[in-house]
């Protein structure tokens, strides 16, 4: 079957890419590309465009390769297995727990919110639960063996709102006033640099390279069988995953960081579910997997992905931008809006059976199954998402006194750490955590400028000179001198992230 793309933006050259992805790829990975080549096109550079086909088609094999049930994956089936005792336990919010809780942007959330729900997570760690804890356990069933569906399927979406939704009920069982904050990685998207983020500090995430020996979830346990998992994933991929078995983070070595709201707005032109489905349109996925490669380490890697705790923040901010767009784009019955055709079901079409919605929503059904996560039940009764931080002239408040207004925007943006770079944010006073930017670095205050011009942050200097390294230099590119970063940076950040996944995809 021939496919055709439309769209004269993409004119000869393109069409050019296609036949050739088509010579090569199955009829469904060859619509996807023209789907997000088309739509990407209008204000993409070419290269982009290019890269993107060339990445659909790596991903889409890697959905082949992962989710086989032979050679490097998951041995334990889940039932008679590890992760068998937590899944009928959390299917119920405990009674005793006055529900709807609201997910909220977590520099918003009291500084009390933010310990209950650390404290929380950690007891989960230490509660035994099987051969292991009832946080591993948890973490484990993320992989494409035990949950073929999770990933590249019409059930992205669903089932991931199943596992957070499963995930909160065990928090809520320690402590019923939990909800799953969100992490609206936009806010970050404007920092010259995704590490200075407030976030990636001991009150929050804690070591953003390297072994996380510091924040709450220092020294986080991995356990053997995935740290050999691990391991072997990097010998697949000719890559060296030798973190051990304490959790690991490899912040803005890879990938282009985190995407801009420009990007949401991009995902809201949907209208049907279908279109949000990798077999479709694979924008939304392949967008979501940026942050994970940005992050680095166990977060980049599929199947130890939830073993970092920041997983499930994150993914709480992809389940409310789809319960955003779910209330306000979606221009059919969100229940029962799926998709029946298999070739839009998965663009593998081995996976296609899993995702149907008949099928049960594996591992946690039968009685589950697939098109139960569509229901309204989930954001009706159980949980809400507060909206996501806005700023105006009106109103310069964000919310949280870890967020400020970028008042040549009016958006709200993350405070910087001390230290960290916020060239382009000078004039606003509030854009440093408890420091000033001067000289394009949050400082304890504005001396008098220095004699010598400082080396740029991330510079090696020594005696015999400074040695620029590839992520100062990656900067250096992205903005140039005090000027807000404009959307074509940020397109330029997502051309990165985009190179770096054809060489290691999540
Ligand atoms: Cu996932």
């Amino acid at each position: 079957m021939f496919v055709t793309c439309s769209s004269t933006a993409m004119a000869s050259r393109s069409l050019v890419l296609s036949l050739l992805v088509l010579m090569t790829a199955p009829t469904a990975d060859g619509q996807a590309l023209c789907n997000i080549a088309n739509r990407l096109a209008q204000f993409f550079p070419r290269a982009f465009s290019n890269r993107v086909t060339t990445l659909c088609r790596a991903w889409t094999s890697e959905a082949i390769t992962t989710h086989s049930f032979s050679g490097v994956g998951i041995q334990s089936s889940v039932r008679g297995g590890v992760g068998e005792n937590l899944l009928p336990v959390y299917s119920q919010t405990p009674q005793v727990c006055r529900s709807p809780v609201v997910r909220k942007e977590v520099r918003t959330l009291t500084d009390a919110e933010w310990r209950r729900f650390v404290n929380a997570v950690i007891q989960l760690k230490r509660t035994p639960q099987g051969q292991s804890n009832a946080y591993d356990e948890f973490a484990i069933i993320h992989n494409a063996t035990t949950a073929p569906q999770a990933h590249f399927t019409a059930m992205f979406l669903p089932w991931h709102r199943e596992y957070l939704f499963r995930f909160e009920n065990a928090l809520r069982q320690i402590d019923c006033s939990i909800a799953i904050p969100y992490w609206d990685v936009t806010l970050d998207a404007p920092l010259p640099e995704g590490r200075d983020s407030i976030l990636w500090t001991d009150y929050y995430y804690g070591s953003s390279v390297g072994p996380v020996t510091s924040g709450p979830f220092r020294n986080w346990r991995i356990p053997p069988e995935v740290v050999q998992w691990v391991a072997d994933t990097g010998v697949e991929r000719g890559e060296n995953f030798n973190y051990g078995d304490i959790l690991y983070r490899t912040l803005g070595t890879q990938g282009g960081g985190f995407f801009p709201n420009d990007i949401v707005q991009e995902i809201f032109r949907a209208r049907r579910f279908r279109e949000l489905t990798w077999a479709v349109d694979p924008l939304l996925e392949a967008v979501h997997a940026g942050p994970h490669v940005f992050t680095g380490g166990h977060h980049a890697i599929l199947l130890s992905a939830s073993f970092d705790p920041i997983f499930w923040i994150y993914h709480s901010f992809i389940d409310c931008l789809w319960e955003e767009w779910r209330q306000n784009y979606q221009q059919a019955d969100p229940e029962t809006d799926y998709v029946t055709l298999d070739s839009e079901l998965a663009s593998d079409q081995e996976l296609a059976p899993y995702a149907r919605a008949n099928a049960p929503m594996l591992p946690f059904g039968p009685p589950l199954r697939n098109s139960d996560g569509l229901r309204n039940i989930y954001t009706q009764r159980y949980y809400r998402c507060a909206r996501r931080p806005t700023c105006s002239a009106n109103s310069l408040d964000c919310g949280s006194s870890y967020l400020f207004c970028d008042t040549r925007s009016y958006s709200c943006v993350s405070q910087i750490q001390q230290g960290g770079n916020c060239t382009g944010f000078e004039g606003n006073s509030r854009a440093c955590f408890s420091s000033v930017c001067c000289n394009g670095v949050c400082s304890a205050s504005c001396g008098p400028p220095p004699r010598e011009p400082a080396p740029a942050p991330g510079t090696d200097c020594d005696r015999t000179g400074c040695k620029i390294n590839a992520r100062d230099d990656y900067n250096r590119q992205r903005t140039s001198n005090n000027r807000p970063p404009t959307f074509m940076d940020h397109i330029r950040r997502l051309d990165n992230f985009v190179s770096n996944l054809e060489r290691r995809i999540f």
